[in-house]
């Protein structure tokens, strides 16, 4: 008898945007994956990728098995074995050479994975290593130092309310092509529409006339790394014309003073040539923000991922509470999720830290308990005491997410040890002594822990996992734990007290943080006079919706003094820098690097790991060098030319997109690419290769304060 066809509900856990999804399948064959219109958050809205959870579910070249490298290739090993070699290696190096000679590096998987969100803490604690890096510092690290140091935790990430807002600045976001970051949003499209068609605008500002731009009110091409200096200018504006309007937000401020002091000498016209935006369309834009009934200004991967990241997200948090904007409908909002991870963290101090320790080689500070992504390759690569001779990496492919990887590719490889717990073997795990492969995707079971929190509403929804593992799955957090025990077991002092993590399932996890949480059974009924728990999810698949974001302020701070800190010391001296760096200095470059380097996003594409899935790569080459035909004909270069583009660090050698697109003296090739290593196993990504845009990208450029990689904006050359 065949089996019957069954409908199954879920969140789509492959980016931010947490799209409901419905997938009808006949026992372990997937029908159709479509979205779910009865989902109250993303009403239907998917993304191509969401049918790419078929391909990965299904990929031939996924791993099922524990493997190790031998000089013959990969053999398939237990999981008993493999967890004995991983755990014996790992405590011998750090009894031979201190716990710091292991590293570990968490990639982007990890925030939309329930297990390892939960238990990864509890591993990475046992290392006991101060060598911790993860995709946070190649991505929006700036984001939580500027909320660190304002609002005194580094999880307090206003995000934009644009159901509501009359004017949306959206600063190197592209968020048609990423379904958003820091704005969790299904539908961002259908929501930017209803927003223009309820008589609000929208302004991108971004060096190319992106996919985003090209639906905007408007677009301002700016030089790359210059934003600082055009929201300086705002800022400066909205002082000089007096249009600060405090609001409700008053009494909770401090250094207001020595914020209007801190930006009295970047007018617009001292900008303007700098940023490529005129003196005029600065004021401008000042003005129409201010004027709007309500506004919002959001910076995302092009302000974070370069060079002055953290001054800018101080900057545009600061543009918003000047202006009457920050904790109101319309403007930039904190959240109140169902499971409530600031607000725990609150009450238990895990708020953040700064420069507790700092990387040996560079002596850069740690943030949040990590260190830069950045300095990864040279703690590996530099002999001495505190060097790493093993690694960790869990879900993440640093070799072609991080700066300069062809070093890091040569620091894997000159490791005493290295497991990875990943999915494939790829440009990173190829390095690996062990691979310890999860389950994935449609067999794990999910609930949103970070990006409910990110959200542009609060709603609540747990999926269940769509299939069972076979026998010899373990899904992440069942791999971290038996890690965990393992190692806990061969330490003469155990992490001792942590011991509920072990009867404690991520469902019952999720359970006991609802409860207790803001719409916890006893303290909040929202749902037929009930209070969540995991079984109002349960019979609710499509999920909860709890309403728009609502004022959280001053309870929500975490200062000292609950009051928001408007010109944190830190930030304020960092604009010297800015000021040095882009007002000072002579523009023209050193040894002929005469274009700047930006990135991009593809819709159909998800950082480095999702090109085996045909459907999403088939068609025309997207990993293109796209340059400005000003710049092409200097060179003599045509579309379709293959190039060489030139750092200090390395070259690629790629095809030519001559596009009036982006702005002249910048060039763009997006991330995530460069299949063509050898002995990766993943055998569609190796047949649309590319190229690596981080072979060309500098671990040397970063932002000196936050310490986050720098990925826009770097001097290349490019010859045919
Ligand atoms: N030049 C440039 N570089 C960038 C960026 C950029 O804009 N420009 N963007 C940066 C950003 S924002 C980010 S977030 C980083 C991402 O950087 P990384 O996280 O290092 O890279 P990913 O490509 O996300 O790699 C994810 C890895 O997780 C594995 N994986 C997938 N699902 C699972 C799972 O369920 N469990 C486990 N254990 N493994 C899994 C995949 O096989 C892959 O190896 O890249 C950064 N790099
Ligand atoms: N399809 C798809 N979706 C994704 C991802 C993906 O790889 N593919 N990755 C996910 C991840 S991990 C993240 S973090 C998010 C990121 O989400 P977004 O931040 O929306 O990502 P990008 O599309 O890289 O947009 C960054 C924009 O910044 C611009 N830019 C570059 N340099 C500068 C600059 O100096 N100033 C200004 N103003 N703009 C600049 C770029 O041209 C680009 O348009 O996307 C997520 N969603
Ligand atoms: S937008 Fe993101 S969450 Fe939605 S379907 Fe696409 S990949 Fe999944
Ligand atoms: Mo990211």
């Amino acid at each position: 008898m065949t089996e019957p066809i069954q409908t199954h509900y879920r969140t789509c856990n492959l980016c931010e945007a947490m799209c409901g999804i419905k997938i009808e399948h006949r026992g372990n064959e997937i029908l159709s994956i479509k979205g779910d219109e009865d989902d109250p958050f993303s009403k239907g809205h998917i993304c191509p990728k969401a049918t790419a959870l078929q391909d990965i579910y299904e990929d031939p070249d996924r791993l099922k098995y524990p493997v190790r490298r031998t000089v013959d290739g990969w053999e398939e090993i237990s999981w008993d074995d493999a967890f004995d070699e991983v755990v014996e290696n790992l405590t011998a190096i750090q009894a031979k050479y201190g716990r710091d000679a292991v590293g570990i590096y968490q990639g982007n998987p990890n925030v939309h994975n329930l297990g390892t969100m939960l238990f990864s803490p509890p591993f990475v604690r046992t290392l006991r290593t101060k060598n911790r890096f993860s995709a946070t510092s190649s991505d929006q690290l700036p984001h939580h130092f500027a909320a660190f140091f304002m609002f005194g935790h580094q999880l307090l990430l206003p995000v934009p309310d644009v159901d509501r807002t009359d004017f949306f600045l959206i600063l190197g976001a592209n968020p048609i092509a990423s379904n958003g970051s820091i704005m969790t949003a299904g539908g961002i499209g259908n929501r930017l529409k209803d927003l223009q068609r309820r008589g609000g605008k929208f302004v991108v500002i971004d060096p190319r006339y992106t996919e985003t731009a090209k639906r905007a009110d408007a677009h301002h091409f700016i030089k790359p790394g210059t934003d600082a200096l055009l929201l300086l200018a705002m800022i400066c504006t909205v002082f000089e014309e007096d249009l600060v309007d405090l609001g409700r937000l008053e009494p909770f401020l401090t250094q207001l003073d020595t914020l209007q002091d801190a930006v009295k000498d970047f007018s617009p016209e001292s900008v303007a040539s700098v940023t490529g935006i005129s003196a005029e369309t600065i004021r401008e834009l000042t003005r129409e923000f201010t004027n709007a009934k309500t506004a919002v200004a959001y910076g995302r991967i092009g302000l974070s991922t370069q060079a002055y990241g953290g001054v800018c997200n101080w900057l545009i948090n600061s543009l918003n509470i000047l202006t009457g904007n920050f904790d109101e409908a319309g403007g930039a909002m904190f959240t109140r999720p169902a499971f409530d991870l600031v607000g725990i963290t609150s009450l238990t101090g895990q708020v953040g830290n700064y420069d507790r320790w700092r990387s040996r080689v560079r002596d850069l500070p740690a943030f949040g308990g990590e260190l830069p992504s950045s300095v990864m390759a040279e703690e590996m690569l530099t002999e001495g005491d505190g060097q790493i001779k093993a690694i960790v990496t869990v879900a993440g492919n640093p070799v072609l997410s991080a700066s300069n990887g062809e070093q890091l590719d040569q620091a894997f490889e000159s490791l005493d040890f290295m497991v990875s717990i990943d999915i494939y073997i790829n440009e990173t795990t190829r390095h690996a002594n062990i691979i310890l492969p999860p389950t994935t995707g449609l067999e794990t079971e999910h609930y949103d822990l970070v990006f409910h929190y990110l959200a542009i509403r609060n709603t609540a929804k747990y999926s269940p996992a769509l299939f069972d593992k076979d026998d010899n799955q373990r899904h992440d957090y069942e791999i971290l734990s038996e890690l965990r025990a393992r190692m806990d077991a061969k330490n003469p002092r155990p992490t001792r007290g942590k011991d509920w993590f072990k009867r404690l399932s991520p469902r019952k996890f999720v359970d006991m943080m609802l409860r207790t949480g803001p719409y916890g059974a006893w303290l909040y009924p929202p749902v037929e006079g009930q209070g969540i728990n995991i079984h109002t999810l349960d019979n609710n698949p499509h999920g909860v919706d709890l309403g728009a974001l609502v004022p959280m302020l001053p309870d929500r701070l975490v200062t000292d003094d609950r009051k928001i800190h408007l010109a944190p010391d830190i930030l304020v001296k960092d604009l010297d820098r800015v000021r040095d760096d882009l007002l000072e200095k002579s523009s023209a470059q050193a040894d002929g690097y005469d274009l700047h380097l930006i990135g991009r996003r593809h819709l159909r594409s998800n950082n480095s790991w999702m090109h085996n899935s045909r459907r999403l790569v088939r068609g025309k080459n997207r990993c293109t060098v796209m340059m400005h035909p000003d710049d092409a004909e200097q060179r003599q270069i045509d579309s379709g030319d293959m190039v060489t583009v030139k750092s200090r660090v390395g070259e690629v050698y790629v095809e030519a997109e001559v596009t009036d697109q982006i702005m002249s003296g910048v060039v763009s090739i997006p991330h995530g690419w460069g299949h063509h290593r050898e002995g990766i196993q993943m055998e569609v990504a190796s047949e649309y290769a590319g190229v690596s845009v981080n072979d060309l990208t500098d671990d040397q450029r970063i932002d000196q304060l936050t310490g986050n990689a720098a990925f826009n904006g770097v001097p290349v050359l490019i010859f045919k």
